[in-house]
C-alpha cells in the first residue's frame, strides 16, 4: 500500500492491459491473422508486473517465450507488439521473430530454448558490475540488477546450474525468478523437479538465499521482490525467487491442456490475479465495480486499436530479409 492509490490503480491498469492483450492476440490467432508459436501469459499477470513495479524498467530483464507481458511492461506499444504477432514491418522485431522473440531497449528477449536465457541474464548481471568497476566506462549507463525470469521446466537444465554457480562465484547482481506455473508443457513440477520448495532447496546447495512468493498476489510478489532488490543491490550476490502461479491456458495456443482437469483449471483461476488485486483496492476504497469495468473497457480499445494497427500495417520487403541478420 505503500505505492499509493495512483500508482496502483496504474498497476491494475497495466494487468488489465496485459490480459485484454492476450485474449484479443489469442482470437487473432484462431482467425488465421497470427501465425508461429503463441504462449499466453494470462493468469501470471502479477508476477511481472510486480517486479517492473518495484525495480524499474531501467534494470536489465530477460524472459523466456513467454514475453508478451514483459515487453508490455518494459515499455513496448501495443501497437508494435501486435505487429510484430501479425508478422508485419512495423512490428517490435520487424515482422521477424514473432510471438517468442520481443525487445526493447533493457529487455534481451523473449527467448526459445527453454533455459537459454539464464546465461543470459547472468552475462547482463556480469555487465552492471564490470561496468561499476572500471573507472574509464563510469559514464556509461548502467543499472543495479538483472533479472531472469524462467519456468520450473527451466530448473532442470544445466543452463540454469551452471549460471548459479557461476553468479555466486563471481558475486553478481543477478536475481533470477522461476515462475512456477505447475507445468512444463504436459509435465506436472512434481514429475520433473526433485525438490519442493524448489528455490528454498536449491538455493544452499549454491551458497544463497532462496525465497518463495505468492504469485496470484500482486502484494506478495511486490513485497518480496522490494526485499530481493535491496538485499542484491547490497551484497552484489545472486539470490533464487520461486513464484509460484499458475497459467489460465494450455502451454501454447495448440495445447488443449488436456492433462488438467476442469476443476483444477476452476480451482486455479478462482484466484485470478486481477481480481484479487481489484478485491484488495475495493476494500482499501481505491476503486469500485464500475471504475474497474471502465478499466477495463479503455485497455480493451487500446487492444483493438493494436490489432487494427497490426492488420493495415505493410508486411516486410523480402528484399530486407538478410539484413540485420548475424552470422559468423
Ligand atoms: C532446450 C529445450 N528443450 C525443450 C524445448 C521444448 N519446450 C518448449 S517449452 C517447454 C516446457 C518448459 O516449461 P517451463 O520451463 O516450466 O516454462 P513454461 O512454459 O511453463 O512457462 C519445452 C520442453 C525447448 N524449447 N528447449
Amino acid at each position: 500500500m505503500e505505492l499509493g492509490k495512483d500508482a496502483l490503480l496504474e498497476q491494475l491498469k497495466k494487468m488489465l492491459l496485459i490480459r485484454n492483450f492476450e485474449i484479443r492476440a489469442e482470437a487473432a490467432y484462431l482467425q488465421g491473422k497470427i501465425g508461429g508459436f503463441f504462449h499466453s501469459y494470462m493468469g501470471q499477470e502479477a508476477v511481472q508486473t510486480s517486479a517492473v513495479c518495484m525495480m524499474g524498467v531501467g534494470q536489465w530483464w530477460i524472459t523466456s517465450y513467454r514475453c508478451h507481458a514483459l515487453a508490455i511492461l518494459l515499455g513496448a506499444t501495443p501497437n508494435e507488439l501486435m505487429a510484430e504477432l501479425f508478422g508485419r514491418s512495423t512490428g517490435n522485431a520487424k515482422g521477424r521473430g514473432g510471438s517468442m522473440h520481443f525487445f526493447t531497449e533493457r529487455l534481451l528477449g523473449g527467448f526459445g530454448i527453454v533455459g537459454g536465457q539464464i546465461p543470459i541474464g547472468t552475462g547482463a548481471a556480469f555487465t552492471v558490475k564490470y561496468l561499476k568497476s572500471v573507472p574509464e566506462l563510469q559514464d556509461r549507463k548502467n543499472c543495479d540488477v538483472a533479472v531472469t525470469f524462467f519456468g520450473d521446466g527451466a530448473v532442470a537444465q544445466g543452463s540454469f546450474h551452471e549460471s548459479l554457480n557461476l553468479a555466486v562465484l563471481w558475486n553478481l547482481p543477478c536475481i533470477y525468478v522461476i515462475e512456477n506455473n505447475q507445468w512444463g508443457m504436459g509435465t506436472h513440477v512434481e514429475r520433473a523437479i526433485s525438490v519442493e520448495p524448489i528455490a528454498e532447496k536449491k538455493a544452499p546447495s549454491f551458497g544463497i538465499t532462496g525465497y518463495t512468493f505468492d504469485g496470484m498476489d500482486f502484494f506478495n510478489c511486490y513485497a518480496g521482490f522490494k526485499h530481493v532488490f535491496q538485499e542484491t543491490k547490497k551484497t552484489s550476490r545472486p539470490v533464487l525467487v520461486e513464484v509460484i502461479t499458475e497459467r489460465f491456458r494450455g502451454h501454447s495456443i495448440s495445447d488443449p491442456a488436456l492433462y488438467r482437469s476442469k476443476e483444477e483449471l476452476q480451482t486455479c483461476m478462482a484466484r485470478d490475479p486481477l481480481v484479487i488485486m481489484f478485491k484488495t483496492l475495493e476494500s482499501a476504497g481505491f476503486i469500485t465495480e464500475e471504475h474497474y469495468h471502465a478499466m477495463d473497457k479503455e485497455q480493451k480499445e487500446i487492444v483493438l486499436a493494436a490489432l487494427k494497427f497490426a492488420d493495415e500495417s505493410p508486411w516486410p520487403d523480402p528484399i530486407t530479409l538478410e539484413e540485420d541478420v548475424l552470422a559468423p
